[in-house]
């Protein structure tokens, strides 16, 4: 049995079968013409798969034998070996791919160079090292930041001194405990810092004042606290301790400051989220979406339904799936492999409150109806469970699935079985104990459950020939037909939520597909659609709503891509190839029009004429529906252990804060977007490159001379851009 994310259309054999069972999980057997294995002989087995197999990613790891009487035992692992052409310690599953540059493109079209060393390098020339640059300079940038040369610098060597005026030391705790890591301990003889409360600032908002050799923090809560004490911590050199005397007035560009981290496909500790969520207060990040439930996965524990997490939330070798689910993306067949596990109630609980100390709000999410495999086979090992003991009543209470149900489809990810059955009042039943044992977990945490993630993405034609489906249309005209039942879903559920007054959010492509009016006013919508696919559009058409639209834009938000085009370079690549740490940057998030002239597709061309023909068409963002914020997107398929998501997610989340807090001066103007759709307009002048230009260099030599420092204090193994140089420490697969 093997994973291959690229389904196997055909084998080269006369000797091996191969079949696809279910999502990337295929089996090779023994066919008629089988003539066995001498002692030591190997076979080589060509297959040829769907799409491109251009990256290490492409091949999963755990490859494992099924044998009559042996327990499955994995035959490729994930055991180090040299690679002979880098000498770097390198797992066998990666050597096979681009020993030629040829075998890196995905068409002949394909223009994105190979990122090797000389490329990284030519690319980055411009930028100085100079660290003058990083004095005085913060990340992310403030609103308004005024120096004072005329005095002198306070040395926090000597520490800290709090006094807290209309205002309280438990919710900056956590800011404080972070200065005395950084070296800044708090001692009664230290620099007098004062925390002054006034109301009449943003609730975001602070003011830092530097001067007369003290501190002072106004603010008009935890919030704008928080933030002027993470101002402090990122002004500091860590080797020198010294802030130079300013004044710094500030708020955030945007309300909604994201991160998005999926714990179903591979789980991950509560030590790394603890840790992200430190890094996130760090750089005023303020919403972590946790995807806790997908195909591959079920990873909250849930009150009444224990099969979730007992089935769900592992992948073993049990086709009956009785115990555990299938293997997937290169689980492997062991059940005590740290690819699965699940937050136990407790976790959540511990989790929720130490956020919410650090101005994080959490946003869970189990994605409905597509992407719910787990749970499907979850509740269906309970049915079965139930009805053997003779309770039929309670094996159905919660099903996800209409038995009678003939419909064939294949989501994206090659399952035929991952899509809830949205006919049934036990599916609502079902959506609604969850949603209700979530709220409860916030409630015993004193963290009100404010938004809940429904997923509603990728949804197959599933249902299509569901006896319970056509009862249900039968009965209900207001429906519409069959081509409405996804919206259906997503309408009601959204709904249910909005009566529970929790604010329903979801994907931007089912969310296109509701019926505005049957939804509630306040929906989040978060766009995920590729801009080299008219993403733009989508984005100003939702937000155009009243909806809070959140930009998830795969070409620059996706975490789970790699950050240079580089065949060892760990990440998906279905939508971009080199998301690296300047491109973010440059992402301008309030006119996405101005990035489709801008940017390049997958294959480095520059997006077509008809791209920007779209644009000139495109609903403008009218002013009064601005855009809510921005999130980066860490999916875990390929991910597997916690020091990987490190990677993937620094340094580059540092650039995410920037682009959510601070909204550059490079940034055009809405009210020129008129001229802007033209190509030949030069909206983007010499100057504004210019400009952009230089906010990189000040941004680039604040993470070589400091913040990456910090990084290395938090213990965060974050890449360094040299491809592939950490994969030596043979940490990361
Ligand atoms: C998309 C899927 C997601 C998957 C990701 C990988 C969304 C909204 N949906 O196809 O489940 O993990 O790509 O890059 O992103």
């Amino acid at each position: 049995y093997f994973s291959q994310m690229r389904p196997v259309q055909s084998l080269n054999s006369s000797e091996f079968i191969i079949n696809h069972i279910q999502g990337d999980l295929h089996s090779i057997s023994p066919s008629a013409g089988f003539s066995g294995f001498k002692a030591g002989e190997t076979k080589v087995l060509p297959i040829r798969a769907d799409f491109w197999q251009l990256s290490e990613v492409d091949a999963m790891p755990n490859y494992y034998l099924v044998a009559p009487n042996l327990q499955p035992v994995v035959i490729a692992s994930t055991q180090l070996q040299q690679d002979p052409e880098t000498g770097l310690e390198v797992r066998p599953y990666m050597v096979a791919f681009n020993d030629e540059e040829r075998q890196f493109k995905r068409s002949p079209e394909d223009n994105l160079p190979w990122a090797k060393a000389n490329v990284i390098y030519e690319r980055n020339q411009d930028t100085p090292d100079n660290a003058e640059l990083a004095a005085d300079s913060l990340l992310p940038t403030p609103l308004h930041q005024e120096l004072l040369p005329e005095q002198a610098p306070v040395d926090l060597k000597k520490g800290i001194s709090p006094v807290f005026i209309g205002t309280q030391r438990a919710p900056v705790a956590a800011a404080l405990a972070r200065l005395a890591r950084l070296g800044v301990r708090e001692e009664a003889a230290g620099v007098a810092l004062e925390l002054v409360s006034d109301p009449s600032l943003a609730s975001e908002g602070y003011r830092l004042d530097i001067a007369a050799g003290a501190i002072k923090i106004s603010a008009a809560g935890a919030a704008g606290f928080s933030y002027g004490l993470s101002s402090l911590a990122s002004l500091l050199d860590p080797d020198s301790l010294q802030i130079s005397a300013m004044r710094i007035r500030d708020e955030p560009h945007y309300g909604f400051r994201g991160l998005h981290l999926d714990l179903a496909r591979n789980f991950h500790s509560k030590q790394l989220l603890l840790k992200l969520i430190d890094a996130m207060a760090a750089y005023k990040l303020n919403r972590l979406h946790l995807h806790l439930a997908d195909d591959e996965g079920w990873r909250l524990e849930i009150d009444g339904l224990p099969e979730l997490t007992d089935i769900g939330s592992k992948r073993c070798h049990d086709l009956a799936e009785d115990n555990c689910l299938l293997p997937q993306l290169g689980s492997g067949p062991d059940p005590d492999s740290a690819v699965n596990g699940f937050l136990t109630k407790a976790d959540y609980v511990e989790l929720l409150q130490y956020a919410a100390a650090r101005q994080i709000q959490v946003i869970p999410s189990m994605d409905m109806p597509g992407h719910s495999r787990a749970a499907i086979k979850a509740m269906e090992a309970r049915y079965r469970r139930l009805l053997a003991k003779g309770d039929s009543k309670g094996a159905t209470e919660y099903r996800l699935l209409d038995p009678e149900d003939k419909t064939q489809y294949s989501s994206v990810q090659y399952y035929n079985d991952n899509t809830l059955n949205v006919c049934l009042e036990s599916t609502f039943h079902f959506v609604d104990k969850v949603i209700d044992e979530v709220t409860k977990l916030h409630q015993s945490a004193g963290v009100p459950l404010q938004l809940y993630h429904i997923g509603a993405d990728e949804t197959a034609g599933a249902w299509l020939e569901s006896p319970a489906c056509e009862a249900l249309l039968a009965a209900d005209s207001s429906i519409g037909d069959k081509q409405h039942l996804g919206a259906y879903f997503i309408e009601r559920v959204s709904t249910m939520l909005a009566s529970k007054g929790i604010t329903p959010a979801g994907w931007s492509d089912g969310m296109g597909h509701v019926r505005v009016d049957r939804m509630p006013a306040k929906v989040q919508s978060n766009s995920w659609d590729l801009l080299s696919h008219q993403g733009h559009r989508v984005a100003h058409r939702q937000a155009n709503l009243g909806w809070q639209l959140v930009l998830s834009t795969p070409e620059v938000l996706y975490f789970d891509f790699p950050y240079e085009a580089d065949p060892k370079e760990h990440g998906y690549y279905w939508g971009a190839r080199q998301n690296n740490s300047r491109h973010l940057f440059n992402f301008m998030t309030d006119n996405l029009p101005a990035n489709a002239e801008q940017w390049t597709d997958i294959e480095n061309r520059p997006y077509s004429a008809d791209d920007r023909a779209g644009v000139q068409v495109s609903e403008p963002l009218r002013p009064e529906n601005r855009i809510a914020g921005i999130q980066g997107q860490i999916w875990s398929e390929t991910l597997r252990s916690d020091e990987l998501v490190e990677y993937m997610a620094f340094p580059r989340l540092l650039m995410l804060a920037e682009r959510a807090w601070h909204k550059p001066d490079w940034q055009v103007p809405y009210q020129y977007q008129g001229a802007v759709y033209n190509a030949d307009s030069g909206f983007f002048s010499a100057e504004l490159k210019l400009a952009q230009a230089q906010d990189w260099y000040r941004i680039a030599n604040l993470l070589g001379h400091k913040e990456l420092k910090k990084l290395d204090l938090a213990g965060i193994g974050y890449r360094i851009p040299t491809v592939g140089a950490r994969i030596s420490e043979g940490r990361l697969y």
